[in-house]
């Protein structure tokens, strides 16, 4: 157990112990994870700390508990988990509908989605998981509707251009303050800074075909888009799509790399997706965890100096790049 945790560590300890029910478990072990500090030295107790984390969350997903609408939690799929948030009738839910197999409802009354729903979303040759979610001030969905937010890897904020988009995106902030998520970039109180998940984020304004000056966008340009990437859309009129599947593509901070055997060609249509800056040896293990022990060398096209250079473990990869592994 590291030195100097400090005190409110110890309170959230205490509360996991008496929690009754996993979901507090969780929120508890979350709280926990969160105040930790980030080094070598505690690398381990924060990997036991996720490994409790996922144990309850299991257990919760099997109770059939009373209360527990929808999926307390959504297994992440693809590349990337990608969560929406936003007010009612933002156009969440036909931008869920109109870019994967999922079917959520759409309506123009508010509250017509009820409980999470994931779908894959298609970008280039990689699948991307987007999540519907029920508007952010939906108070019956609160609990586990903060603990989804935590657990994604990027926030896809989703304001109507059609309205003024300040008062949308105070609503929405003021949610994810009160349910301590902070988007990266903007700026964390220090009374809020114990147990705040902080998250990558892209603002999304949607129905820019009733921005027809597209004043709207300007204005949220003006007030966030130092901060957070920001792209506009109409799910209508199918605009802007491909610009914000891009943008997602690059706040998940991924690399597509590509395998092949000797003598073979690499499958392009079948990409190994690693966090940036990964290097051969971590790119074996994702395969395979054997192929990083066994591993003598490998070749890269793509990165190395010229083609099919031969490159020890330690070579740093970058998106695209072809790799022969030699056990
Ligand atoms: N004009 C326009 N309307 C849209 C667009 N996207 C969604 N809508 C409409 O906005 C309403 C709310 O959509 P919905 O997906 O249910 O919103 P949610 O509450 O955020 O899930 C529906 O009537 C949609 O048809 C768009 O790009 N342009
Ligand atoms: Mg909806």
């Amino acid at each position: 157990m590291p030195a100097n945790l400090p005190p409110q560590y110890h309170e959230a300890e205490k509360v996991y112990r008496t929690a009754k029910t996993p979901e507090e478990k969780v929120e508890a072990l979350e709280t926990m994870l969160a105040i930790m500090p980030k080094h070598k030295g505690t690398d381990h107790l924060r990997a036991e700390l996720r490994r409790r984390i996922a144990k309850h969350q299991e257990e919760a997903e099997r109770r059939p508990s009373a209360g527990k609408k929808g999926g307390y939690n959504i297994r992440r799929e693809g590349a990337g988990q990608i969560v929406l948030v936003g007010l009612p009738n933002a156009g969440k839910s036909q931008l869920v509908s109109a870019l994967t197999e999922a079917r959520p409802d759409v309506a123009d009354y508010p509250y017509t989605t009820k409980a999470p729903m994931p779908g894959m979303m298609k970008f280039e040759n990689i699948q991307i998981q987007l999540v519907d979610m029920p508007p952010i001030i939906d108070r019956e969905a609160k609990s586990w509707l903060s603990h989804l937010l935590r657990n994604a890897d990027v926030l896809l904020v989703m304001v109507d251009l059609g309205e003024d988009p300040y008062p949308q995106m105070e609503a929405v902030l003021g949610e994810l303050d009160r349910m301590k998520v902070k988007l990266i970039g903007s700026e964390v109180k220090d009374e809020l800074l114990i147990g705040v998940a902080q998250k990558k984020a892209l603002i999304v304004g949607n129905k820019s075909d009733l921005d027809m000056t597209g004043d709207n966008f300007k204005l949220l340009n003006a007030r966030y888009g130092g901060k957070t990437p920001l792209v506009a859309i109409s799910v209508k009129e199918g605009t802007g799509l491909e610009e914000m599947k891009r943008a997602i593509y690059n706040i998940l901070d991924i690399m597509r790399v590509y395998t092949k055997a000797p003598g073979m060609k690499a499958d392009l249509n079948e990409p190994v997706i690693l966090k940036k800056g990964s290097t051969v040896e971590e790119a074996a293990e994702a395969i395979h965890k054997d192929f990083r022990r066994n591993l003598k060398y490998a070749q890269v096209w793509g990165s190395g100096k010229f083609d099919g250079q031969r490159v020890s473990r330690g070579h740093v990869l970058e998106d695209g790049d072809v790799v022969e592994f030699h056990i």
